[in-house]
């Protein structure tokens, strides 16, 4: 009977010991489900971001990488005086006065300019003068950072002391919520301007976006048929009028179309008969002030021949007085060794290059970039 009291107590004690486990595990089990359960609600949230960051990249055709491999090929190919012609010389045993004014020269025959050749050279020659550099391949990333510094900046000498103000390169090309984002396309007669509508319609309409190319080139009827070509190519539509029509009313009706079939973008190629200047720098201030009116032109793009060398500058200070250019185009860079153009445009009017154009084929266009374009120039292969 003594014995039977602590047994029972100790029963007792275990039952209940028991019974608490008994009733904790199950609770426990429950918890994990519903931790384990609310993991996959938390996940998709991770993808949100990666969807936000695809629609940047629409506003810019990136480069695909076939295409700056060409860039450069077509460089180097191109007698690339400039880069092999500047190594060769920084290689030779003294880095005499001689020496310096002929790395000048080779810049100044590769059309960099007088100004930004004065401004390379001086920085290399303080740079190999204070490093006492003399290795071929230091010098050579010594020049390809000159150039890439030269050719990235706004004020390549603000960009010296450490202000870095990068250009702008983006094409302004995204739809406004009420009508469609307008390229104006201006230049000389002859350097491209119908195929870089072309070439432009098609990257845009490569990422999804609808277009409509403006035929503002009145003067020939030919001139309207040529953007029709290219519209049926890329598939962009085509607004023209007939021949010898108001190119002011071509453009006003082009931006109209464009907003009422709800396009993305509406291109207007103009004529760029020089010989009557007056005449044509009148004309396209019109055609801007006329399209205007449905809402600001997003972008007026200055076509230029990289083979008309110094000449090009000339050129684009008069359109620059004409109509607000906010970005320059640089065709024909697959067909000469003055590359430097690029340089000397930029340092001038203090607008961007940004597009490229490489070819006659409706991909040979690229967007500009600083690094790549030196590397092209310099000869650097990596
Ligand atoms: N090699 C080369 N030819 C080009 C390039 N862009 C245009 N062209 C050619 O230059 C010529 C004139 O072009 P076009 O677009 O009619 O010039 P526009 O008068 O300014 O409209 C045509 O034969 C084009 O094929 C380019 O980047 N490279
Ligand atoms: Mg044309």
């Amino acid at each position: 009977m003594e014995l039977l009291v602590p047994v029972l107590i100790v029963f007792a004690l275990s039952m209940l010991i028991l019974l608490g486990v008994a009733l904790y595990i199950p609770q426990r089990r429950a918890r994990r489900r519903a931790t384990s359960a609310a993991l996959p609600s938390t996940t998709p949230p991770a993808t949100a971001p990666a969807l936000q960051t695809v629609e940047p990249l629409l506003e810019t055709p990136e480069p695909s990488a076939g295409r700056l491999v060409r860039l450069r090929a077509r460089l180097s190919r191109s007698q690339n005086a400039f880069g092999r012609g500047l190594l060769q010389l920084l290689a030779s045993d003294q880095l005499s006065e001689a020496v310096w004014e002929e790395v000048e020269s080779t810049l100044l025959t590769a059309d960099v300019g007088v100004a930004a050749t004065d401004r390379i050279v001086t920085r290399l020659r303080a740079r190999t003068a204070v490093l006492g550099t003399r290795a071929p391949q230091e010098l050579q990333q010594m020049v390809l950072a000159e150039l890439t510094a030269a050719l990235e900046y706004a004020d390549s000498a603000a960009a010296a002391q450490g202000q870095t103000v990068a250009f702008d390169r983006r094409l302004r090309s995204d739809r406004h919520e009420d009508r469609p984002a307008v390229i104006l396309v201006v230049g000389v007669n002859g350097v491209g301007k119908t195929t870089t509508c072309g070439k432009i319609a098609r990257v845009l309409v490569a990422d999804g976006r609808s277009v409509v190319l403006g035929a503002a080139d009145t003067f020939r009827a030919a001139a309207a048929d040529q953007l029709q070509t290219w519209g049926q190519r890329v598939g962009a539509g085509v607004v023209r009028g007939a021949e010898g029509a108001d190119p002011a009313a071509v453009a006003f009706d082009a931006v109209a179309y464009g907003a009422r079939e709800g396009a993305d973008v509406v291109i207007i190629d103009t004529a760029g008969r020089l010989q009557t200047k007056v005449g044509l720098m009148d004309q396209l201030s019109k055609i801007k002030r006329v399209a205007q009116r449905h809402g600001e032109v997003d972008e007026t793009l200055l076509v230029l021949d990289a083979t008309t060398g110094q000449n090009g500058v000339a050129q684009a200070k008069v359109f620059t007085e004409a109509v607000q250019v906010t970005g320059v185009v640089l065709t024909k860079l697959d067909g000469t060794a003055k590359g430097g153009i690029v340089l000397a445009v930029q340092q001038a009017l203090g607008i961007p290059v940004k597009l490229v154009g490489l070819g006659e084929g409706a991909d040979d266009l690229a967007p500009f970039d600083a690094g790549q374009f030196a590397s092209a120039l310099v000869g650097v292969t990596e």
